[in-house]
């Protein structure tokens, strides 16, 4: 893939917003598409939040492999991260989320009111653009107070929303980072919808999405498309399958491949073709950095 060079003015800005704002807050919940955790985690947020309690929700864990889900617990639990699975657009979600911020924000409550203080619990909610930041937030408040879309770049600033007298959530701007010199991790924010459509090659997208869904789920993937299968090597061949698959034919016999890659992302990103991680652990890769070892495990 080309690399994605794309890194608006705005992303700086947000930037320093959070830096700005980290000060002002308990804990900062990092919310990562479960389908690919690494891609959308920041590598910065270990400076920018030094010494600041995180916690870390693999949202959206509706689209991602139950199995999968578990096993990137597992893996922030091994770095001393507190992460838990949550689907935001589902009302049960509450509970488990209002728990998670109460358990994390338990110490510093009981610190204020050993001084006779009822102190409110404030947290910062961040993210690459478009995993549900304003979603959880809104859903935890019970009402649609923060806007939300089905595209990245829908919040363009940071919003405080009040949940109670006690919790206040600060909804904050998607922010894309340097992860996007990863060309893998690239393509997952590409698939995912973290980045806008209008910067990428869409028809390279759709194909390499599907050459890489071919491998991970290919039974679904050609229960969907049904001229699909792994004997296909090329992202355009790919695209040129599902335009056989779903007649998106033009006049003259041209394939519509602009057609089937819209449709292909957009299936995706619904959830449509099968709940699966684009991403799994590396036991290798858990090792808890320096910065946790010194602070200990963020859990209780
Ligand atoms: N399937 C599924 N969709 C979700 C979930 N949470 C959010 N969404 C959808 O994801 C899209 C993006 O949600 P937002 O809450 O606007 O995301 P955001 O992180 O605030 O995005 P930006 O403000 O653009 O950075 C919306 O279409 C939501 O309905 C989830 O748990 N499962
Ligand atoms: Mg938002």
């Amino acid at each position: 893939m080309h690399t994605i060079n794309w890194y608006p003015g705005h992303m700086a800005k947000a930037r320093r917003m959070l830096e700005e704002n980290v000060r002002l807050v308990d804990m900062v919940i990092e919310i990562v598409d479960a389908r690919a955790p690494l891609a959308c985690r920041n590598p910065d947020l270990e400076v920018i939040f030094k010494n600041k309690l995180r916690v870390v929700v693999l949202n959206k864990s509706d689209l991602s492999g139950k199995k999968q889900n578990k096993a990137w617990i597992e893996y922030f639990k091994k770095q001393g991260i507190t992460a838990i699975e949550l689907v935001s657009t589902s009302a049960s979600m509450r509970k488990n989320a209002v728990t998670l911020i109460e358990k994390a924000g338990k110490a510093a409550m009981e610190k204020a009111l050993s001084k006779g203080i009822h102190k409110t619990l404030r947290a910062m909610i961040v993210g690459v653009p478009n995993v549900g930041k304003s979603t959880f937030i809104n859903r935890i408040a019970g009402s649609a107070r923060a806007q939300v879309g089905d595209r990245p770049g829908v919040t363009k600033s940071k919003q405080w929303v009040k949940v109670s007298d006690y919790l206040e959530l600060l909804d904050t701007p998607g922010l894309l980072w340097g992860k996007l010199e990863d060309e893998t991790l690239a393509k997952h924010l590409a698939y995912i919808g973290s980045i806008r459509d209008d910067v990428l090659d869409i028809e390279e997208i759709a194909g390499m999405l599907l050459l890489d869904l071919i491998k991970l789920c290919p039974n679904e993937l050609k229960a969907r498309y049904k001229k699909l299968d792994e004997s296909i090597g090329t992202p355009e061949e790919m695209l040129e399958g599902v335009c056989r698959s779903r007649g998106f034919i033009l006049p003259g016999g041209l394939f519509d491949t602009e057609r089937a890659a819209r449709i292909v992302l957009d299936e995706y990103r619904g959830g449509k073709i099968a709940a699966v991680s684009l991403e799994t652990p590396d036991a290798n890769d858990a090792q808890p950095s320096e910065a946790q070892v010194k602070e200990g495990p963020a859990e209780e």
